[in-house]
């Protein structure tokens, strides 16, 4: 079904692998629409309760496939086809997303990290906000997400000088949810997002949603749109086990319904 990615669902989990590890997983016009395509079957699984996107190899993403790009493109049209589509699917998806930063991440894969709700970087991992050393400026959302993420100055920094983040430093800088030594990564990684596929479902996509709302809505419309909010939360079933749970004194199992 899928060719430049690898896709499977566990334990409520769905695992997406970028899969072009001798181009350090560089992003084609074929992958772009495969992750899309993917996040999207996600989004409508009720199997799935979380997101992993990680790569195959030594690397995360190394961005677009320079080899696959010549100067006659327009690259505009290239970012509304291919990679607009890809980052929306991203940003509407109801489900949490964790970016398993297995190695680097450099221009659009670091895009690709950054539009993530949780980053779990390995150790040996690093960014680069590459975009700057061949010309260009930060795409798929980069800014919007990096200035949020570290602040304007840091972004502007990482942005322009386009040198390599370890992971060390990038978690200082906020930008990893969790460093994870090498030897642990697959067991860290997994019970990670298992923990997050086990929590109430629409309740984390409601949060996602308002959190994102609430840089665009005065604190009036703001409370407005919460009040929905926790009105749809409020008719969960997860939110019956979770109030059942407590005063039963007992641990909650939520569904994701
Ligand atoms: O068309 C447009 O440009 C518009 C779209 C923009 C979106 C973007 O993402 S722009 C940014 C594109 N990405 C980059 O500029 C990063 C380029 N890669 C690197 O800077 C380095 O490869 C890394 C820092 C990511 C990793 O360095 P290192 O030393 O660990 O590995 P390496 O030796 O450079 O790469 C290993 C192989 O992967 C190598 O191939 P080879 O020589 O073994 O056959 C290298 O050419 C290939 N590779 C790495 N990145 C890319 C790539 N091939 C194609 N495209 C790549 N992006």
């Amino acid at each position: 079904m899928y060719e430049t990615i690898t896709y499977r669902i566990e334990n409520g989990v769905a695992w997406l692998s970028l899969n072009r590890p001798d181009k350090l997983n560089a992003f084609t016009s074929q992958m772009n629409k495969e992750i899309q395509k993917a996040v999207k079957q996600s989004s409508h699984s009720h199997e799935v309760r979380a997101i992993v996107i990680t790569g195959e190899g030594r690397a995360f993403c190394s961005g677009q496939d320079l080899a696959d790009v010549d100067d006659s493109m327009n690259l505009g049209q290239m970012l509304r086809d291919d990679y607009g589509p890809m980052m929306k699917e991203i940003a509407r998806c109801v489900k949490p997303i964790i970016a398993a930063v297995n190695g680097v991440a450099a221009g659009a894969g670091f895009s690709l990290a950054l539009a993530c709700d949780f980053r779990l970087v390995s150790e040996k991992a690093s960014f680069l906000n590459a975009f700057v050393n061949i010309g260009l400026i930060p795409d798929s959302g980069n800014l919007y997400y990096l200035s949020r993420i570290v602040g304007h100055a840091k972004a502007l920094e990482l942005s322009v000088l386009g040198q390599k983040v370890p992971a060390a430093e990038a978690e200082k800088m906020g930008l990893a949810t969790k460093v994870i030594a090498v030897e642990d990564w697959n067991e860290q990684v997994t019970a990670f997002a298992e923990n997050i596929a086990s929590r109430p479902t629409k309740a984390i996509g409601l949060i996602k949603r308002y959190l994102e709302a609430s840089y665009h809505l005065s604190f009036e419309e703001y409370l407005k749109e919460e009040a929905e909010g926790q009105r749809i939360a409020g008719l969960t079933k997860d939110y019956v086990e979770g109030v059942t749970a407590f005063t039963e004194k007992r641990k909650a199992q939520f569904i994701g319904e």
